[in-house]
């Protein structure tokens, strides 16, 4: 389904007058605003491509409908996100759940709806039908060598379906680890899967980068083997220049400190970028921005300073991707809030005073540090954002068009109700 452009302009010439008045009442706080704007343009969020059905946990799957059939129906869905807020220009795809079969129709139906191909994600957390060796004990852990070559083989396969695609970077997430003391000889287990890695980074092309994705707990319960940043940042010193750490804000432990990980991994030059969610518990890949905002304006605090200190290009140096699973909501509405609150926190974190803050931290003024943030925090940034959509010529208020042009409806009049989308 495409929205047509009559319908956004029509949206846009509803909602024209009150989105003026309240863009006029921002731009009395700031002198930043044309600068934000013309940041906010050229800023996207990859969607994945596993998160376009209904999620599910062990404890039960409550199926919706309309739910993308395949490849091509993702990509129709992802172009439906990007012409609503022009944020979601790139799709990130995971492996075997969406093989493409003909790689120049998918480009060019990507293409059609202004879609890019993002970093692709490998799996060797499943056994494939009629797979030869299971995954069961790990993939590049295994202290099976025939397990590891296999694992090491799927990784390289997939990074020749991302290089058909125009993708520029493979995401590996090894859910390998332990669920008992004892099981595990944590050094064997690092070694062979540094070992493995060694391989799968040597088939990257020239110009590709590895983000080795951390996780501290799921599904193994005792150890991971690429458990924290720390572990991470060993693997990517190890590998190479073209290997990085990639942030998923749900695989920390409680209270862990992100944006300062954050920080420092950008301060190494080893941050890959980001699998944005929220979670208040475990990696529970709720809605961005529907637990803990503050954290989010945090984290992007911290990238908006450490991008500026090394002189990096916001919206293109690091990997700006959604990590999330869909068990109440609407997929696409809940993938539309995503990128709205991420769009949010980038806004917030721009509109920080840098160099007033700077010489609060100098004079150890803690009230007037907190006083300059917040003063960001607090400000109604939406119009910027939605302004931002309006010259791009989306939506103003995409989730409302969403909903008032009955998307979901005619999803479901066009796919049926029962079908499920591969994914999570
Ligand atoms: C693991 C993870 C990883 C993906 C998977 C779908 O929890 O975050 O990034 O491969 O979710
Ligand atoms: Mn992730």
């Amino acid at each position: 389904m495409r929205i047509a452009a009559n319908h956004i302009a029509q949206h846009n010439e509803s909602l024209q007058a009150k989105h003026r008045a309240r863009l006029h009442a921002v731009l009395q706080e700031t002198d930043q605003a044309e600068a934000i704007i013309q940041k906010l343009m050229a800023f996207n969020v990859a969607i994945p491509s596993w998160a376009l059905g209904t999620g599910g946990t062990r404890f039960g799957r409550f199926a919706g409908a309309g739910e993308p059939r395949n490849l091509e129906e993702k990509i129709e869905d992802v172009g439906l996100l990007h012409a609503l807020n022009n944020s979601s220009g790139s799709i990130s795809l995971h492996i075997p759940w969406d093989i493409p079969k003909d790689y120049t129709a998918i480009r060019e139906l990507a293409g059609s709806f202004g879609l890019s191909f993002d970093a692709v994600n490998s799996n060797t957390f499943q056994d494939q039908p009629g797979q030869p060796l299971s995954y069961k004990f790990g993939s590049l852990q295994h202290v099976n060598k025939a397990v590891r070559e296999q694992a090491i083989a799927h990784n390289i396969d997939v990074i020749q379906h991302g290089d058909a695609l125009g993708s520029k970077a493979l995401t590996v997430w090894l859910a390998d680890g332990s669920s008992f003391p004892g099981q595990l000889n944590f050094r064997n287990a690092f070694e062979n899967t540094l070992e493995s890695l060694e391989v799968i980074y040597k088939a990257l092309p020239s110009d590709w980068k590895m983000f080795v994705e951390y996780k501290a707990f799921e599904p193994n319960f005792y150890s991971m083997t690429v458990g924290d940043w720390g572990q991470s940042l060993l693997y990517a010193n190890k590998l190479g220049p073209q290997a990085y750490t990639l942030v998923d804000l749900g695989h920390h432990l409680p209270n862990a400190n992100i944006e300062q990980i954050v920080s420092l991994l950008l301060m190494e030059g080893k941050l890959a970028g980001f699998h944005f969610n929220d979670s208040k518990y475990g990696d529970d890949d709720l809605t961005v921005g529907s637990i803990n905002p503050y954290q989010l304006f945090l984290i992007f605090k911290e990238l908006v300073e450490g991008m500026d200190a090394r002189g990096m290009n916001h919206a293109t140096d690091l990997g700006w991707m959604i990590d999330a699973s869909h068990n109440l909501k609407d997929p696409l509405e809940d993938l539309l809030q995503s990128v709205e609150a991420i769009m949010l926190a980038y806004a917030q974190a721009l509109l920080v005073d840098a160099a007033a803050l700077k010489v609060a931290q100098l004079n150890n003024d803690v009230t007037q540090a907190q006083e300059i943030l917040q003063q960001a925090y607090r400000t109604d940034v939406r119009p910027l954002v939605a302004e931002a959509r309006l010259r791009a010529g989306a939506a103003l208020q995409p989730l409302q068009l969403y909903r008032n042009v009955a998307v979901r409806k005619a999803l479901v009049d066009e796919r049926g109700s029962n079908t499920v989308a591969t994914g999570l």
